[in-house]
């Protein structure tokens, strides 16, 4: 059982601890464990607890002193389950339904190079919508990704559900490359803040990629509870623990 120790360093996943939905390197694994030896750590992503595992190991929740999938609407600590929310129960189904078919029906008018299959996951905590659709190859991913940096698809789609849904709470959260994540207000990363905070910490760091405006780090990068960090890729990540913790 993990004592509430005074510091906790708290690492987003994609693009922070690894290359965006590719698995953990070995060395920046074993940097962790060592790191853990000194300091609590937790890890904050939007993906589902399945992709974590995938990316983390399936032993991740003994690795970690917290887990958090789904920014903390799925919670672990100390290896145990905390917690899992409910989209569909805080939402309603009327409101579920509408967004899946505003969406549906969206993806269905816009043009890509490549369209494939799963374009809304529904999780436990947030919908997950991917315009190109989550089974794309690899190498599909990565073109629809240069397509999106340039165009902005994602950013388009985005601002037009916030006008199709305003007044209804809810929240459009571009993270990874190829999706955005819709949950209510309030359920992103600082989320999981509500489940570290009885701890105890004097400080809790937060390393993350995406701490622009918009971003999926970003209300938990500048939250007051938290020191936040910028990084553009794990070997930042390493080299700014390396600065602030030995
Ligand atoms: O952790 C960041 C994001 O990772 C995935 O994004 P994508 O598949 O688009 O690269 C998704 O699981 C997303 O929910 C998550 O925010």
């Amino acid at each position: 059982m993990a004592a509430p120790g005074p510091e906790l360093c708290l690492f987003d996943v994609d693009g922070t601890l690894m290359a965006p939905r590719q698995k953990i390197t070995k060395d920046m694994d074993c940097f962790l464990q060592k790191l853990r030896q000194k300091i609590k750590i937790g890890i904050v992503g939007g993906s589902d607890f399945e992709k974590v595992q995938e990316q983390l190991g399936d032993d991740v929740i003994k690795k970690y002193d917290y887990v958090f999938p789904e920014n903390g609407l799925v919670a672990y600590r100390d290896g145990k389950l905390l917690c899992k929310q409910s989209i569909q129960g805080h939402l309603g189904e009327a409101l579920i339904q509408d967004l899946i078919s505003y969406c549906l029906s969206y993806v269905a008018k816009i043009k890509l190079p490549k369209k494939r299959g799963t374009f809304i996951e529904i999780r436990n905590g947030m919908l997950n919508v991917s315009p190109i659709g989550r089974s794309c190859s690899q190498e599909e991913r990565i073109e629809f990704y240069e397509l999106d940096q340039k165009e902005k698809r994602r950013q388009k789609f985005a601002e037009d559900l916030r006008k199709e849904f305003a007044g209804k709470g809810l929240t459009f959260s571009i993270g990874g490359q190829i999706s955005f994540d819709v949950f209510p207000d309030g359920w992103d990363k600082r989320y999981c803040l509500g489940h570290v905070e009885k701890d105890g910490y004097k400080t809790i760091y937060f390393f993350g990629d995406k701490t622009m405006p918009g971003g999926n780090d970003h209300e938990i990068f500048i939250d007051p509870r938290t020191v936040g960090y910028t990084v553009a890729a794990p070997e930042d990540t390493r080299r700014i623990c390396e600065e602030l913790f030995y």
